[in-house]
Order: structure tokens, then sequence, then C-alpha cells
């Protein structure tokens, strides 16, 4: 039987498992990458841990969140991660240097490669044809250590495409907003999407990695292109060719579903607020004033996008009550557009240039005002991730933005009578590392720098016995990591401090949680209850460590988005599903929830009974832990799981 290219990446790293779908499988990882906004914790993890320097091949600290340095906390956390990189083996990527996936993908993405990233988008360097997937700090933590990296086998979807885009209007962005708009942001959980068909080699890297980054938003594991010509082609222009391999499917590979895309047949599209699957024709909602657009990105930030914006801006002006935000994607990207004369066409026509990072995409900084539309070519359109909950966030491609800067309403690019640019990806592009700091050959004598901001990593005991906790919250479908733990400009310089990050945990829908959880916290502990997809969106761990700090034990939901059902096992919290949804019903907020015999059921894989005390039902949960999870919970989490081996290693 032939093999699909996720089968075949996955067979080269096996440590562990048999690639049967749901089953655990381990892996061995040849990159770990962090960002500093999860990175912090990440690295801090890593110290706590206890080894000399990391043990994956490759280890790179990106700076690219926590760019606004309003007080002392982000530049101390840069510091920081500069130290900990040189001190612990890993490369550095200054502030400045770009969005750490368009970074990864230009300068050490290879085909073929197995990659983990504390971020949600890392799936970005899928369009070099590596498997690449979010994890929480922790996660990247202890795979740095040299442990494997254990996930269960997801199923494999094949988006099978045809034709070639109608170019320049219609864009990469436009095949995933179709694949949103027809599977939800539901529609990949538990599932990895590997791209073929003839349609595949119309399109650049850069373009595969707009797609394969916002597969993130499906909910996927991650997504991956085939790794041919056209990726030789780029690896030669970023001049590294000799890392291409060819990596295809065989021709009677075999899929557990799939999707086709006829590319020819796409139309410019739009996600509505608040929710990127809200997608719908721009057509359809054409002649909407609009007061603010943002260009740029880990999703649509590539050189050739950024020159097509440049093209329609030139000799033009941002219409008058527009405010039109650019954040390019790295430094690359950033000098290549100046050097060709397109940044004086982004400022000419009015754009307000930003520096490479990520800028407006999560709250830092850009806010749009009240009552705003903002169309913007990110990748994200939750209710108040812009940093203003009463604004309204549309998520369109590069150009049709900047047609709309242009013409200060929502306009279908087509219909705009403005004369676009077809930009391929360049033959070379400009290289220029300096702000890559490379790892030293010797950490021992290195001395990390932690500023006031950076404090200890609390731990949790381990499993009790018993549990009876009231339900501190009750909330619906799809609630968002953004809405456990919200970013933007105030909250996330916290990331280096949980006990004051904590008190932001929900605070967006119910501003008394933190005081009522830590209330709760004193007399056994508190739940959460939520419906399905529970923690869709980012890979930030502190959704699960700052509620655990809180005293959370447990939530209890209808289904999990991966990446968060992971945190909270490895914060240990218990991640139960009910058995019968139905039951969803009959529990409500404030109720006390008991579960006796706890540590006996997690150890057995067994289905709790739970009691809600005041009415006096009973009602079913399940898990599905794999047996380490079951490990990591008994114990309380991954950090004093592992600092248990390793001392019982030391002591053996
Ligand atoms: C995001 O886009 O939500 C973030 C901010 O990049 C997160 C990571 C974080 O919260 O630090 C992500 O996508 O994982
Ligand atoms: Fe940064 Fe936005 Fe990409 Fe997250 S989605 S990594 S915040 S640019």
């Amino acid at each position: 039987m032939g093999k699909n290219i996720v089968q075949k990446i996955f067979e080269e790293h096996l440590v562990e498992g048999r690639l049967e779908k749901g089953s655990p499988i381990t892996l061995r990882v040849d990159e770990v990458y962090t960002q500093d906004a999860t990175g912090t914790m990440a690295w801090l993890q890593f110290e706590a841990i206890g080894i000399e320097r990391v043990k994956v091949p490759l280890s790179v600290s990106y700076v690219d969140h926590n760019m606004i340095q309003s007080n002392f906390r982000n530049p101390d956390d840069h510091v920081f991660l500069q130290t900990a990189a040189k001190r612990f083996g890993a490369y550095f990527s200054r502030p400045g240097n770009g969005i750490c996936h368009q970074i990864n993908l230009e300068r050490f993405a290879r085909p073929g490669w197995i990659g983990l990233g504390t971020d949600s988008h890392t799936p970005t360097n899928g369009g070099i044809g590596m498997i690449a997937m979010g994890v929480g700090g922790l996660d990247a933590a202890t795979v740095m250590a040299g442990m494997p990296y254990e996930i269960k086998m997801p199923e494999v979807v094949l988006v099978r495409l045809t034709g070639k885009l109608n170019r320049p209007y219609v864009t990469a962005m436009d095949v995933i907003l179709e694949l949103l708009r027809r599977l939800t942001v539901k529609g990949g959980v538990g599932r990895i999407f590997e791209y073929g068909g003839p349609g595949v080699e119309d399109l650049t890297v850069t373009e595969r990695a707009t797609i394969t980054n916002m597969g993130a938003e499906l909910g996927a594991t991650t997504s991956v292109f085939p790794s041919d010509e056209v990726t030789r082609a780029f690896l030669r222009a970023q001049g590294r060719e000799e890392h291409w391999r060819e990596i295809k499917a065989d021709e009677d590979a075999e899929y557990d579903m799939v999707v086709d895309i006829d590319l020819s047949g796409l139309e410019p599209l739009i996600a509505q607020p608040h929710s990127p699957d809200n997608v719908v024709p721009i057509r359809e909602i054409a002649g909407k004033r609009i007061n603010q657009v943002c260009i740029g990105s880990c999703t649509n930030s590539s050189y050739p996008v950024m020159k097509t914006v440049a093209s329609v801006l030139r000799g033009r002006k941002v219409a008058e009550h527009v405010s039109l935000h650019i954040n390019p994607g790295s430094k690359q990207v950033y000098e290549m557009l100046a050097r060709d004369g397109s940044l004086a066409d982004m400022i000419g026509a009015g754009a307000r240039m930003l520096e490479a990072g990520c800028g407006p995409c999560i709250g830092m900084g850009g806010s749009p005002g009240t009552g705003h539309i903002s169309i913007r070519s990110y990748n994200r359109n939750f209710r108040g991730r812009c940093g203003n909950k009463d604004a309204f966030v549309y998520l369109a491609s590069p150009v049709s933005c900047a047609v709309m800067a242009v013409k200060g309403e929502i306009v279908d690019p087509r219909e705009a009578g403005i004369e676009i640019e077809i930009v391929r990806e360049p033959e070379e592009f400009l290289i220029n590392d300096n702000m890559i700091v490379p790892p030293g050959e010797d950490g021992a004598s290195v001395e990390i720098v932690k500023g006031p901001n950076i404090k200890e990593v609390p731990l949790k005991e381990p499993l009790s016995e018993r549990l009876e906790a009231e339900v501190i919250l009750k909330v619906g479908d799809n609630i968002t990591t953004d809405d456990i733990m919200p970013a933007g400009a105030q909250v996330l310089p916290l990331r280096s401090n949980i006990p004051e990050i904590s008190k932001y945990v929900y605070s967006q829908i119910d501003p008394t949680f933190s005081e009522r959880a830590l209330k709760a916290k004193a007399l056994g502990g508190g739940i959460i209850v939520g419906g399905e997809n529970y923690g869709q969106g980012s890979s930030r761990e502190h959704a699960a460590m700052a509620p655990m700090y809180l005293g959370i034990k447990a939530v209890i939901a209808k289904s999990f988005a991966r990446i968060h059902r992971a945190n909270l096992i490895n914060f240990g919290i218990l991640p139960l599903r009910f058995k019968d949804p139905a039951d969803y019903d009959n529990i409500k907020q404030g109720d006390s929830v008991v579960i006796e015999g706890l540590t006996e059921t997690v150890r057995e894989g067994g289905e709790f009974l739970a009691r809600i005390k005041e009415k006096g039902i009973e009602i079913w949960l399940t898990t599905d832990l794999s047996e380490r999870e079951r490990n990591l919970i008994l114990a309380g989490g991954l950090l004093p799981y592992v600092k248990k081996a390793i001392s019982e290693a030391k002591d053996a």
C-alpha cells in the first residue's frame, strides 16, 4: 500500500507506537522554536528541568510578540531570552528581526523535518514540506531536554487542488478561507491536512505557507505540502538549496478523507466578525464603510505579498477615514521592500509602517476604535483580540485589504478598477542574518539575567483522592484561549509572572472569575464547564497554567481543542468530557461537583461518576488519556513528573 507524506515523515521519526489512527505515537524532533510571549515560561521550565544544553539538533528563540516596551517588563524579558539562548545552546532572533514563523520558513525550515513551536501557527512551515506543530511551552521544554514528543496519530485529510488561482484578485488566503467556510473552526480537530493534486505546482512556497499557517484556524494538528521543484527554487533563492529533498505522496497513498478545491473556481472571500469560519464572498457584503486596515502577520507578510500590496498603493492614497497599518513579516522582507522602492510606495500612500512583528494581530497597538470596522489580512478575528471588544474585525487577503484601504469601504478587488501587479517569488532573496545570534560554544559561563518581572514557575501538588469543587464558570462552544487568557498590550507583558497574569483569567467574560476561583481554591478548588472545541486558538499554556494557579482542578466540556487539552494535562488539570453531551444542561455555575476515587480511576483509565451535590444527580464523565497522560495527571503535571523522573535517574 502506498504512503502519504505524513506517514513517510512520521515513519522516519517514529520512536514508539504504530501509525494507526488514534493511537499514541512518540516522535523524534529536529527543531524546537519558541517565541517571546510563550518562550519566557518555556525557557524557565527548561531551566527548572536542570539540563545543561538543548538536546534537539536545532533550537531557535524568537522575539516578535512583546515588542511594545512601555515599561521594564518586555525589554527585561528579551534580555532573559537572549542570555538563556546563549546559556542553553539556542539561536536567538533579536527583536526587530520579525515574526517567528516567517523567519523560520525563510532561514531554518527543512522539507522532511519534524518541528515544534510554542505557537499555534507553527504549521506555517508546512509550506516547505515540514511537519510543524504548535505546542505549549512545557512540551517544548521537555523535548528540548531530550524527550520524544507524544501525540495521538491524527487522521490524514487530502486536500486535492486543481486549476490555478485567478491572480492577482484571488490569493492563497482565499483558499484557506474557502476551507474554513466549508469545514469550520472544528473541522480540523484530530486531523492533518496534506495538500496534493495538480494545483499544488501553481502555488509558491509562501502561498503554501499562508494556507498551512491558517490551517490552525481549522483546529488542525498541522498541514503540509509536498516538497517539489517549487520548494527547491525557494530554498535556492534563500541560499540553502542543500536543504532541499523531494517529498511526495505515493500514487496509491490512502487518506481518511478527501476535500477537493478547484483553485480556478475561487473568488475573493472575507471572514466576518467574530470567527475565522464566518466566511462569505466579499461581493455579498460590499459597500460597508470601513475604518481601519491592517496588512501583515505571520499569515500574509512575505515579500511577494507585500510587493503586491505596494503595487495597489503606488501613486494612490489611503482613504481619509481609514487608518492603514502594515507589519511586514521579517527583516528580510522589510529590507527588500525598502531597497526596491515598495516601502516608499506604502509610505507615500499614507500607510502607518510598523516594525516587523505581530503588532495589531495580538492587540499590541493598532486597536480599532469603538464600533469601528477593521479589515485585516491576519488569521483570527475573535471578539476583543484586537484590543477592543466593541470593534468588528474582518479577515481578507492582503490584496483585498489594500484595495479596501484605498476605497474606504468593503469592495471586491475585481470591481475596484485598480491595476495590481502579480509578483512571483524572487530568484534571490536578500540574505542578511545579522539579527540572528548563534548559540555560544560553551554556555556554562553565561549568566542568565532575570528582571523583576520574572517569577518562578508554579507547581501543582499530585492528584488528590477525592474532588469536591465548585463550578466557577459555565461557558458555551468554541471558547478560545483569548477568552480564557486575554493577550493585548496590558496583559501580554505579564507572561513571565503567573501570580499577576492570573488576575486576568476570563476577565473579558466575567471580571469576578479570578477572585471567585481563589476563594473556591481555599475550599477545595474550582471547575470550569464548557461546550464543544473548548480552548481553540493559540498555544498559550498560560490559559492552563494560570487557571491551575487559581485552583482549577478540572474542565468538563463536550470536546477539547488539541493544544489546549495537552496544556491542561501538562498542568495537572483534568480534561473531562461529558459521556452524554446532554448532561451539559444538568450542570450549572455554582454547583458543587464531587468525584470519589479519582486517582484509581485515572490510573485504570476508567470513567468518572460525578455527583452534583445540590441536585443529588449523577453524571458520567470520560477522558481518553494515554498512559503517559495518566501519569502526568497523577503527578500533578509534566514539570513535577519530569523533575521526579530526573532525580530518580540520578539516584539510581
Ligand atoms: C496568537 O496568535 O494567538 C499567539 C499570540 O501567537 C499565540 C501564542 C501566544 O499566546 O503567545 C498562538 O497562536 O499560539
Ligand atoms: Fe503573531 Fe498574530 Fe501570527 Fe500569533 S497569529 S504569531 S500574534 S502574527
